[in-house]
C-alpha cells in the first residue's frame, strides 16, 4: 500500500538565459530547501525517509524529473518544493508545469513569488520564511488545508480563470532561534554532489558546504531585496550554529565553509563563532559589511578572523565615491570601504568585492575614474555588476512611483513591467531589465563592464608572465574594437 505522502526538495541548477546546466561559477546546496526539510522531520517524525532532496546539476535536467516523478510515485500525494529567484524563474515554472502534469502538487517559496507570488504556476506559494507553513502542514492532514501561514493559493475555475486567494503579506519574523534544529537537513543531501564555489570564494578547489546563523542585514542598501525577503536583521544563537556546524560535518564531507549571512562580522558573538571555527580546522569565507571593519575594533576582528582559518571576505564596497555611495542607500563612506579592506589586507585576509555601475548619473569618464580608485586597493579580485532592479528593491517602488525613470523611456505602471522581459529591454545585463542610467544606454555600460572587467583581471589576477603577456595581447585587441565601435556610434 503506497504511502500517504512524499516531499521532493528540488535544488535547481542555476542556468542564466544563454548558459546550460554546469556553466555557472557556483554550485550551491539549497539552504533554503533544507531548512523546510528539517522542519517537517521535526513536525512529524514519521515523514524520516518520505523527504527527499533531488540536485539538478548532479542529474542533469531529464534525469532530474525521471528521479523526482519515479520517487514520488511511490505516495498517494507527491508534493514538489522548489525556491524562485528572478532571473531563473521561467526554469522553475518550466519545472513545475511538468511535475502538474504527472498530477503532482507543486509549491514554490523564496525570492521571487515572495514579491510576485501570482506570477507562479504552482498550486500554491508561500510568501517569506517558509518554516511556519512545514509547521502547519505537518502532518499531512491529506489534502492542502487553507490558511497555511504564508500561503496564497492558485485558483483555477472550470472555464480556466486563474484567481489567487490566501496571505497578502510574507511572513518575515521567524527568529534564528525558532529555526528547525538541525537548522539545515544536511543529512538528506544526496552522496556525489560537486558543489563549487564561484572564483571569487573558490578556496583552492576545496569543496565548499554553506551554513547561515542570521537573517537579513543590519543595512537596507536601495538596490537590495535582502529586507523584503528576510524582515529585520536577526542572528542565532552560538550553541545552534555550534550544532549546526557539527551536523554538517558528520552528513557531508566539507572541505572549506561558505557562510552566507549578510553581514557575519556584526554577529554580536563573533568572536566566539571565530573560535568554533578555529577548533574546526576548515578554510572559509564569508559575506560582510565595511561597518563592522573600522578602526582599531575592525582589525581585531579581521585578526582573529584570519587566525580562526578565514581565508577570503566578500565586501559589498559597490562604490568609492561617497554621492554614488549615498545613491546607493549604503551605510558607508569611501573612506570606510577603503579602511575595511585595508584592515582585512594587512591582517591576510583575501578581499573579493563588488562595485555597482549604472545609477542615473554615471558617465564614462567618471567611472574610469573610479576605476582607478578601485584598482588602488588591495583586492583579490571585483565584481562589476550594472544596476539592475530587484523586485522589491528602493529602486523598483521608486520606478513604479514615478520617481525614477528607465534610461529606456519605457512606460512603468506596475511592478510586474520590470520583470524580466528581454523583448522590452533588451538581452544584455542585466538580462531582460531596465537600467536607468540618464547618460550612457544599456549597451554603453555593457561595454564598459567589459573594458572594466578586462582592467581587473589584468591588473589583479597574479599570472605568470606568459599569461600576462597573452591576456595583454587580447585586451589591446579588444581594446582597438570597443573604441572603433564607441567612434562608430558617436
Ligand atoms: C546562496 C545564495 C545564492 C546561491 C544559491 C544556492 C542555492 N542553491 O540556493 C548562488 C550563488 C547560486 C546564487 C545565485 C544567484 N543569486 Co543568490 N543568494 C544567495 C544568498 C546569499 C543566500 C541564500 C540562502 O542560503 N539563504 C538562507 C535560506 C535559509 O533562506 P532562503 O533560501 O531565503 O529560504 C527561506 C525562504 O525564502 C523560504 N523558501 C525558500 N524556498 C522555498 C520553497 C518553498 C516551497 C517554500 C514553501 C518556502 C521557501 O523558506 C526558507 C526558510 O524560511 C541570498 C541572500 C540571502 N541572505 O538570502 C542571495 C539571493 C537569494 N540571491 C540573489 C540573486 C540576485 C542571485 C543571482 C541572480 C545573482 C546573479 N546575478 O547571478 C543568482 C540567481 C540564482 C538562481 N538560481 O537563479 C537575490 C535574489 C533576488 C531575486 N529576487 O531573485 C538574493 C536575495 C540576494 C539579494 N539580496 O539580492 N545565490
Ligand atoms: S549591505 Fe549587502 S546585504 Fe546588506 S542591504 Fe546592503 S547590499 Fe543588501
Amino acid at each position: 500500500m503506497p504511502v500517504d505522502i512524499r516531499v521532493a526538495m528540488v535544488n535547481q541548477a542555476f542556468v542564466p538565459p544563454g548558459m546550460i546546466i554546469g556553466e555557472t561559477g557556483a554550485h550551491l546546496p539549497s539552504l533554503g530547501l533544507l531548512m523546510l526539510a528539517s522542519a517537517i522531520e521535526e513536525a512529524d517524525s514519521t515523514m524520516k525517509g518520505r523527504v527527499a532532496y533531488f540536485d539538478e546539476e548532479q542529474l542533469g535536467f531529464e534525469t532530474c524529473e525521471k528521479a523526482v516523478t519515479s520517487w514520488l510515485r511511490g505516495a498517494e500525494t507527491g508534493l514538489v518544493m522548489l525556491t524562485t529567484y528572478t532571473m531563473t524563474h521561467h526554469r522553475q515554472e518550466a519545472f513545475i508545469r511538468a511535475m502538474q502534469l504527472h498530477g503532482f502538487l507543486c509549491l514554490a517559496g523564496g525570492p521571487h513569488v515572495t514579491v510576485h507570488p501570482n506570477e507562479s504556476s504552482a498550486d500554491a506559494v508561500v510568501l517569506g520564511e517558509g518554516v511556519s507553513a512545514m509547521r502547519s502542514l505537518f502532518p499531512w492532514p491529506g489534502f492542502l488545508p487553507r490558511g497555511v501561514p504564508g500561503m496564497r493559493y492558485r485558483n483555477v475555475d472550470e472555464q480556466g480563470n486563474v484567481s489567487w486567494s490566501g496571505a497578502e503579506r510574507p511572513l518575515r519574523q521567524l527568529l534564528p532561534s525558532m529555526w528547525p534544529s538541525p537548522s539545515f537537513a544536511y543529512h538528506l543531501l544526496p552522496e556525489g554532489i560537486e558543489h563549487r564555489a564561484s572564483r571569487k570564494r573558490n578556496l583552492a578547489g576545496r569543496a565548499p558546504m554553506s551554513i547561515v546563523l542570521s537573517k537579513g542585514c543590519p543595512s537596507a542598501c536601495h538596490f537590495c531585496t535582502s529586507g523584503a525577503q528576510n524582515g529585520p536583521w536577526a542572528v542565532g544563537p552560538v550553541e545552534r550554529f555550534r550544532f549546526d556546524l557539527e551536523h554538517m560535518l558528520v552528513h557531508t564531507k566539507a572541505e572549506a565553509i561558505e557562510f552566507h549571512d549578510d553581514d557575519l562580522f556584526s554577529h554580536p558573538d563573533a568572536e566566539e563563532v571565530f573560535a568554533i571555527m578555529k577548533s574546526v580546522g576548515l578554510p572559509w569565507t564569508c559575506y560582510t559589511r565595511a561597518n563592522p571593519l573600522q578602526g582599531e575594533a575592525g582589525q581585531r576582528l579581521a585578526r582573529l578572523a584570519r587566525d580562526a582559518g578565514c581565508e577570503r571576505v566578500f565586501l559589498g564596497l559597490e562604490s568609492m565615491k561617497n554621492e554614488r555611495l549615498k545613491g546607493l542607500g549604503k551605510k558607508a563612506t569611501a573612506c570606510m570601504n577603503r579602511q575595511a579592506v585595508l584592515n582585512l589586507h594587512d591582517a591576510g585576509i583575501e578581499v573579493s568585492a563588488a562595485w555597482i555601475i549604472g545609477l542615473p548619473k554615471d558617465t564614462w569618464e567618471g567611472l574610469e575614474e573610479e576605476l582607478e580608485m578601485f584598482l588602488a586597493l588591495p583586492l583579490y579580485c571585483l565584481d562589476v555588476n550594472i544596476l539592475n532592479i530587484n523586485p522589491g528593491s528602493v529602486f523598483s517602488k521608486k520606478i513604479v512611483a514615478g520617481r525614477l525613470s528607465t534610461s529606456c523611456g519605457s512606460e512603468v505602471e506596475s511592478a510586474e513591467d520590470l520583470l524580466p522581459n528581454p523583448e522590452r529591454y533588451g538581452n544584455q545585463e542585466p538580462w531582460g531589465q531596465p537600467t536607468l542610467c540618464e547618460r550612457m544606454s544599456k549597451t554603453e555600460l555593457n561595454l564598459f563592464a567589459e573594458h572594466a572587467r578586462h582592467r581587473i583581471e589584468i591588473a589583479l589576477l597574479p599570472m605568470n608572465t606568459r599569461m600576462q603577456a597573452n591576456k595583454q595581447d587580447r585586451f589591446e585587441a579588444f581594446q582597438h574594437d570597443l573604441l572603433a565601435e564607441i567612434a562608430e556610434r558617436r
